[in-house]
């Protein structure tokens, strides 16, 4: 019997794990040296520690705030330092990586100055949407990876590139199930962790935004101190039935525009005038995902990909989603 035939009996189609799946990806590489399937095995290994953390903050009395700030001068939350601390152990260990940054950490942590064996810099934002968890709102882990230029000096300033320099983006939305979704620049792959064996398995391996849908996520509650050109287009949204959904949390809210369509804004405001959201560590890898599902990622009237970082922890305005949903908002904003 072939084994196509024997197949059917075991009723399984999903059991392509991560590991698997990298494993088969590095396989058409001669060259891979297993360095960056064994990072991005690291992100894999972390988040489900993460998630299983998130389902049990209520018992485990881990909710609520820490009492700090973050270099945000955000309030952090318990489960902020706990994510941060899980990925920085899982990511500190792996042979491949230079240098890692972290929302929560004010200087990218160097690993090691010898570029020659430590090729690649991680970043992340270790629990988006934090201050959800005590409603029991999806949160997420956000991820961007690049190769390490070992011409930076001093070395920090190696993590200060464009998204186009990207080499894997991708986010877990730790929500009614866990999902990682990554791209690698061939498409965007879409996982759901199995808590039963403890492995994310493919569930989608070309993941395709649709072109258009008519719903829009943004935080209306700052209309009034949004740039003319966002207040046009909401005014045009409203009055050509859209529908709103808005999450508050960043992995949650382009989950589900990946999933529907739509678009995503997070406009300049008066209390952020360059925007909220972190470049470097939300908005370049949400963007990487994005475009390479079909879809654009704005901030302003340029690409999100194309800004000229400046620093590690800047933030910028954006624009993404559904390519003709993006393409209605930049007309309004010309
Ligand atoms: P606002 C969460 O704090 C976050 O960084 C993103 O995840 C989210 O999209 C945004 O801020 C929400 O900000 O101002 O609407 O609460």
């Amino acid at each position: 019997m072939k084994l196509e035939d024997a197949l059917p009996q075991l009723g399984q189609e999903n059991l392509l794990s991560i590991q698997s799946y990298l494993l088969a990806e590095e396989d058409k590489h001669p060259h891979a040296t297993g360095r960056f399937t064994w990072i991005l095995s690291a992100i894999s290994l972390a988040t489900k520690y993460i998630a299983a953390r998130c389902r049990r903050a209520r018992i485990e009395d881990v909710l609520g705030a820490m009492g700090s700030e973050n270099v945000q001068g955000e309030e952090q939350q318990k489960l902020d330092v706990i994510a941060n601390e899980t990925l920085l152990a899982c990511l500190g260990k792996r042979a491949g990586l230079a240098i890692v940054a972290s929302e929560e950490n004010e200087e990218p942590l160097i690993l090691s100055c010898d570029g020659q064996e430590r090729p690649y810099i991680a970043l992340f934002d270790p629990l988006d949407g934090s201050s959800n968890l005590d409603t029991c709102g999806g949160v997420g882990t956000i991820f961007s990876i690049l190769h390490h230029d070992r011409r930076a000096d001093p070395i920090e300033n190696a993590v200060r590139q464009k998204g186009v320099n990207q080499i894997a983006a991708g986010y877990v939305l730790y929500g009614p199930s866990t999902v990682l979704v990554l791209t690698t620049g061939r498409g965007v792959q879409m996982f759901v962790l199995d808590p039963s064996i403890g492995s994310f398995l493919l569930v989608d391996a070309d993941v395709r935004i649709p072109q258009a849908n008519k719903s829009y996520s943004i935080n209306e509650a700052y209309t009034n101190s949004f740039p003319e050109g966002y207040r046009k287009y909401l005014s045009w949204a409203h009055d050509n039935g859209y529908s709103s959904r808005y999450a508050g949390a960043m992995v949650a809210d382009v989950h589900r525009i990946l999933m529907k369509g739509g678009v995503f804004l997070y406009p300049p405001t008066e209390k952020a005038p360059n925007g909220k959201l972190r470049l470097m560590y939300e908005a370049n890898p949400m963007a990487m995902i994005i475009e390479q599902a079909g879809g654009k990622a704005y901030s302003g009237t340029m690409r999100t990909m194309e800004v000229e970082p400046e620093a590690l922890h800047q933030r910028t305005s954006v624009v993404l989603g559904s390519s003709d949903e993006v393409d209605i908002v930049l007309s309004n904003l010309a």
